[in-house]
């Protein structure tokens, strides 16, 4: 009797890389030639930041989408995080030229930060409800994963749920002042890379939300390690083993991967 548990897989950051997240997929045998789910039980998880900086960010989006029932049909799954690209164009849509209290407006923020017209302008209301539903943190087999390497998190909450629920609070509220000081939190990063510090805050967010292991995308790999994007082709594990960054920059040129938890 086989009882293995079904693999998961944890793929990062995409920016509107349509072509490269097909070619991962079917590396990894979760699509096949017609870019249909052939991952059977398998779960796939995403970091969030499907849009911007990139060309086909609703493409993205819409394979996702139709990627999450197919699994869904055969005893997979595919989920994702929320990134705050997804919020950042969640913004642009809601609020657009209503200034951010900065000097700026909702709408040149998220293009300054890599918004594409073309994907604003092919959004339906099913994108929007979709983005504005996924959950900010999650926990599986001990792995805790956040979109961000920021602290935001602690402020939204003590327990998971919470901090979901908070995320899920903000979407849905028009208050721009409330979705500006999450965006400028959730932008921030590096919170467990500093020397000292870096691995005692992975491990209080460990102890306060669970897990063994804390995992994010959104800070590029390379742009940690110092070289090049074409050089990242595995996640880097680093703050003593608490941390795992999947971000394989495919924005800036890199392959990509997946990794399998
Ligand atoms: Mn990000």
């Amino acid at each position: 009797m086989n009882t293995a548990s079904p693999p998961v897989y944890v793929i990062g950051d995409i920016h509107g890389q349509f072509k490269s997240l097909l070619k991962l997929l079917q590396a990894a045998q979760l699509i096949d030639d017609h870019h249909a789910w052939c991952g059977g039980n398998a779960t796939l998880w995403f970091m969030g930041d499907f849009v911007d900086r990139g060309p086909q960010g609703v493409e993205v989006l819409d394979l996702v989408m139709r990627l999450q029932v197919e699994a869904a049909a055969v005893g997979g799954a595919v989920a994702s995080l929320l990134g705050n690209h997804e919020m950042l164009l969640l913004a642009a849509y809601r609020f657009g030229r209503r200034s951010t209290g900065l000097g700026s407006t909702f709408l040149t923020r998220w293009k300054r930060n890599g918004g594409n017209q073309k994907d604003i302008a092919s959004l339906t209301l099913r994108h929007l409800d979709w983005m504005a539903h996924l959950p900010a943190m999650a926990i599986v087999d001990e792995t805790l994963l956040l979109h961000a390497d920021a602290p935001l998190y602690l402020k939204c909450g003590r327990t998971i749920d919470e901090v979901n629920i908070t995320f899920r609070k903000l979407l849905s509220h028009s208050d721009a002042l409330a979705w500006e000081e999450m965006l400028e939190d959730f932008a921030r990063r590096g919170a467990f890379l500093h020397a000292q510090h870096g691995e005692e805050f992975a491990r209080r967010l460990l102890g306060i939300y669970g897990g063994k292991q804390l995992l994010h995308g959104h800070t590029p790999i390379h742009l940690m390690l110092g070289c090049s994007p074409k050089k990242v082709e595995h996640p880097w594990i680093y703050a003593s083993g608490c941390c795992i960054n999947v971000d394989g920059g495919l924005y800036f040129g890199g392959r990509g991967f997946v990794h399998q938890l």
